[in-house]
């Protein structure tokens, strides 16, 4: 649980900070992909609560805003597997970012391959400007066996990277600046040491650190390893965020008003289970040498 920024920053007088409560949203989702656009946290995620309840078979994202990390806004599905003319199923984790004056959703299909929307929008106006796949398993070389699971990262100086793999496979590619084409070859992710990748990779950056954090199984914690270049090698640091309650460990981080955060799924309301999963948020804290401090799993 957080508290609410407003409150905390701007309320004087002995009342405490409003409180968020894990989960953060009453609609069953996962694979919370959380960035900061003017000044407000947007998370999108896999919407769960459309799917069968035996598989992850929706077909729609959802996407939640806030301003102070309490009250959040639902604004719906933002696409969906139709809106990609060839794509026919599973609406999994998605990734994204803004730039050139566009928002960007990079979104995984089929288990086989990543598509990329585009809006002038945050919630909503998504197409595809691609009419194919951005990545696809069996036309392009060294997807890995599940191409899934992207998290798109632009560095300081511009250039930015699609990190995408599922099946313990970690991979990386260059985007071009237009953001919808790659460029150079899909590379492996080298990490030495400790619990090997299984999926859900993310890379953020802090003080010129590239930090790789990932999923290491089924069900599998949250681990991270550092690199001095965003292609690595990177080197195992250790365990940001223990097992959660399901089959599935997904997280993304995002620094809002100088404070970072952790997004995660986890069985949190009634009803819940590996495939109707909820969203949860905790703070994300950094020691002296920049190693990250576990994260402890948090309700109310
Ligand atoms: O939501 C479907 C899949 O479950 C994601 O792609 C994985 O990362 C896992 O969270």
């Amino acid at each position: 649980a957080v508290c609410s920024l407003v409150a905390a920053t701007l309320v004087a007088g002995p009342a405490a900070p409003a409180q968020a409560s894990n989960p953060i949203v009453n609609r069953f989702a996962a694979d919370a992909s959380m960035h900061v656009y003017n000044n407000r946290v947007y998370v999108y995620t896999t919407d769960d609560e459309s799917n069968s309840g035996t598989y992850w078979d929706s077909n729609a994202w959802r996407v939640y805003s806030s301003a102070d990390l309490v009250n959040w806004t639902d604004h719906g599905a933002p696409f969906s597997v139709g809106g990609f003319g060839w794509a026919t199923r599973y609406a999994w984790a998605p990734s994204a970012t803004q730039r050139n004056g566009y928002y960007y959703l990079y979104l995984p299909t089929d288990r086989t391959r990543i598509g990329v929307a585009r809006s002038t929008s945050p919630t909503g106006g998504f197409s595809d400007p691609r009419g194919t796949p951005l990545i696809e398993k069996g036309r392009d070389a060294n997807t890995g066996e599940e191409p899934i699971d992207p998290a798109v990262f632009v560095d300081d100086n511009g250039q930015a990277y699609l990190y995408f793999g599922g099946a313990r496979a970690p991979k990386v590619v260059r985007l071009n600046p237009d953001m919808i084409s790659t460029t150079g070859a899909i590379q492996n992710v080298t990490i030495s040491g400790g619990s090997g990748f299984a999926e859900a990779g993310f890379m953020h950056k802090r003080n010129g650190v590239y930090y790789y954090s990932y999923s290491t199984g089924w069900p599998g914690q949250i681990a991270y390893a550092t690199a001095s270049s965003p292609l690595g090698p990177f080197t195992y640091r250790g365990v940001i965020l223990e097992g959660v309650n399901v089959n599935t460990n997904h997280h993304s981080m995002a620094e809002y008003n100088g404070q970072w955060y952790i997004a995660y799924h986890r069985n949190a309301r009634a009803g819940g289970g590996n495939y109707k999963r909820s969203i949860a948020l905790e703070y994300l804290s950094y020691n002296a040498d920049g190693t990250i401090r576990r994260v402890t799993q948090t309700s109310a």
